[in-house]
């Protein structure tokens, strides 16, 4: 199955949705030395190609599991930008009510069901959670976020095998970056091949792609959902990218020796924002204008939403025991 190319409309939508990924994670580093955001940030500068060149064909029914790197999967997939930072910030108003922090967003009005932080951990719940859909005849569709890191985990390969079998509607996305923490994948699965070649041992199809052409990942998502929604079956997507900060918090790897500066330099060349914008105003399909207009129109809402964040109670020592299993 070959989708079309994505019209100029899907096109421009896709690259503004990159770029208020960007411009989110910008901001959160702008802030973050002010120690008023009360958790880890693990910022996903770099990869925003993934996040929304899937969460583009879905719809708020459809659910996401992600991971401690969430923030473009979460800011793609809905989530009010209010109940986003508050929870940085610790306030009750957040959405987990200040508990949760940067690494665990909830939003079932938008299909954010839960996220682990636990490496691998999302992969198993998002295929129980597509299975139930299936049972009860629900016609949507699951999406796993994880890294690289994830695949050498017991659980992803479990849960390959076993939505291959039931032909979950479920969909396994692997955002590559070539990295957990400080370990390089080189150093970690010499042997195997691709991580999308695993797909096969399990008899479902997986795709390598690059993660930093986002119409690259709209196609392959695209047939990815045609094929859960038809009812054949789950896919392992590999999208391989390239975080650019530290593993976590607005920090430069490459300064501790844990990434070579080059391959950085490399990859921010390849930047997927940059790829996009220039194939868009050569093709006269976006204008500069637009772009300063989008600017304009995502300070605003960034700034509403500080407010909110900031002017909220924080969450408070009664919070400790509700929502919480004891
Ligand atoms: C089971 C488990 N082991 C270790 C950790 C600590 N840890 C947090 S993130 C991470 C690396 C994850 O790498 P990857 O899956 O490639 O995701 P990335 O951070 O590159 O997006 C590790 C080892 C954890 N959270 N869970
Ligand atoms: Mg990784």
């Amino acid at each position: 199955m070959t989708l079309p190319s994505p019209d100029s409309k899907t096109q421009l939508a896709l690259y503004r949705q990159m770029l208020l990924i960007r411009h989110f994670e910008q901001k959160i580093v702008e802030l973050y030395p002010e120690q008023e955001i009360r958790t880890p940030v693990h910022l996903c500068v770099g990869q925003e190609a993934v996040a929304a060149g899937v969460c583009a064909h879905l719809r708020d029914s459809d659910t996401i599991f992600t991971t401690h790197r969430n923030h473009g999967h979460c800011l793609a997939k809905g989530m009010s930008l209010k109940k986003m930072l508050a929870e940085f910030y610790g306030k009750e108003t957040g959405c987990c009510r200040g508990k949760g922090g940067s690494m665990h967003p909830c939003a079932p009005e938008v299909g954010i069901l839960g996220t682990s932080a636990i490496v691998g951990g999302g992969i198993p719940i998002a295929v129980g959670a597509a299975w139930a859909n299936q049972m009860r005849g629900i016609p949507a569709v699951t999406v796993t976020f994880f890294g690289d890191g994830a695949t050498e985990e017991g659980a992803f390969h479990e849960s390959l095998n076993f939505a291959a079998l039931k032909k979950i509607p479920v969909i396994f996305v692997c955002e590559n970056n070539l990295y957990a923490t400080a370990s390089a994948i080189g150093k970690r699965q010499p042997a195997a091949g691709s991580i999308a070649a695993r797909a096969a041992t399990y008899g479902l199809p997986g795709k390598l792609i690059n993660g930093n052409d986002v119409i690259e990942v709209y196609l392959a998502a695209g047939e990815a959902v045609i094929r859960a929604k038809q009812g054949l079956g789950p896919t392992l997507i590999e999208a391989e990218t390239f975080r650019w900060f530290a593993h976590v918090g607005p920090v430069d790897d490459t300064k501790t020796g844990h990434r070579p500066a080059n391959e950085l330099t490399r990859w921010k060349k390849k930047c997927p924002i940059q790829h996009l914008r220039k194939a868009l105003l050569s093709k006269k399909i976006l204008t500069p204008d637009d772009e300063k207009i989008w600017q304009k129109k995502f300070d605003r809402s960034f700034e509403e939403a500080l407010y909110f964040a900031k002017t909220s109670l924080p969450s408070g020592i009664e919070q400790l025991t509700t929502h919480v299993f004891a």
